[in-house]
């Protein structure tokens, strides 16, 4: 019998066909909706390989009804959906994305800096309401992100992306990282900092940090009070790095000026949730790798690493278990 491989979300037939060439394809037809989680576990049940979104939790009780399971291919470099603990433990194999995003993510994050300092949203929205009646010096004015100082919290690839770009505005870059990267400040010209001094000293501070149990919720009161009033907060991280009260308190009480986010705590959020209140406040909906060259690059991925773990080989990115 051939392998079952449960595919979470909907993705392009072209590699749907692909999948099917080495194995039994289930798939969840819907782009925008996650799997309702009893389905999930329920169609978990006989699947070899499940590929798999952040809307997917790996935990225990996955792990009690995916009893053939031996790869959880996770389409996102990010895996905090997943008990890593627990998938080890249960000798299944996790593969991520790594690389192929870190481009466009690193874009996004610079784009997301120059749209919150430069009031585009705000700008755009006051065309189109009509309100350009008249002009003057100062209308909607913004902040420069040449030659700041900008804050990278995460020196990973994405960290480093963004620091070759912002190299170009010619600003001073700041980073701060669980662990020194000796080679970034010799080829990136970025300085380290401990997280205090990052945080004084940037207009720009920006996440691109995976979320760990150590850093849920760094970006707190303490954290922004830390900040200078005119600094921005951009975060292409994970939402939980952040407290978003916190946040929109510091942002309120002009303990900084804004924030610019493509993630939030939980995602999705409606138009009730107080950040869409506020115009210092600018939200997108987790875009970071959104473009069709790079999802195709990652669902690509995904479908060589089942291809990989079906086969019993090493696949191309694994995250914990590494055949010797
Ligand atoms: C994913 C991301 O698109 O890669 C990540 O970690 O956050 C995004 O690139 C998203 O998480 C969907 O799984």
């Amino acid at each position: 019998m051939r392998d079952k491989v449960l595919v979470a979300r909907q993705v392009p037939d072209a590699f749907i066909e692909q999948l099917k060439q080495f194995s039994e394809v289930e798939v969840w037809q819907s782009e925008l909706n996650p799997m309702p989680r009893a389905l999930f576990l329920e169609k978990s049940k006989d699947a070899t390989v499940v590929i798999t979104t952040l809307s997917e939790k790996i935990d225990q009780t996955f792990f009690e009804h995916a009893k053939h399971i031996k790869g959880i291919v996770n389409l996102a470099v990010g895996f905090d959906n997943i008990d890593m603990k627990l998938a080890t433990e249960n000798g299944v194999i996790v593969t991520n994305t790594p690389d192929v995003l870190t481009e466009t993510t690193a874009e996004l994050g610079l784009t997301l800096m120059l749209t919150t300092a430069r009031r585009i949203v705000e700008a755009a929205r006051y065309v189109q309401e009509g309100n350009w009646k008249s002009w003057g010096p100062y209308l909607l004015a913004g902040k420069d992100v040449y030659g700041s100082v900008v804050g990278i919290y995460g020196m990973g690839s994405i960290g480093e992306a963004l620091a070759r770009r912002l190299q170009g505005f010619n600003c001073k870059i700041l980073y701060h990282n669980r662990t020194r990267k000796e080679d970034s400040e010799r080829t990136l010209n970025v300085e380290y900092r401990t997280l205090d001094e990052l945080l004084n000293e940037s207009d720009f501070v920006i996440c691109t940090a995976p979320l760990t149990e150590q850093t849920k919720g760094i970006f707190n009161r303490t954290a922004f009070k830390q900040m200078k009033n005119t600094g921005v907060f951009i975060n292409i991280g994970r939402g939980g790095h952040v407290i978003e009260d916190d946040l929109i308190e510091a942002v309120k009480s002009g303990e900084i000026l804004g924030a610019g986010l493509d993630v939030v705590e939980n995602e999705p959020i409606n138009e009730t949730h107080p950040f869409l209140d506020m115009e210092q406040i600018i939200v997108l909906p987790h875009i970071g790798s959104s473009t069709v060259q790079t999802r195709n690059k990652m669902v690509q991925l995904c479908v060589d690493n089942t291809k990989k773990i079906l086969e019993d080989e090493e696949p191309i990115t694994p995250v914990n278990i590494k055949k010797t």
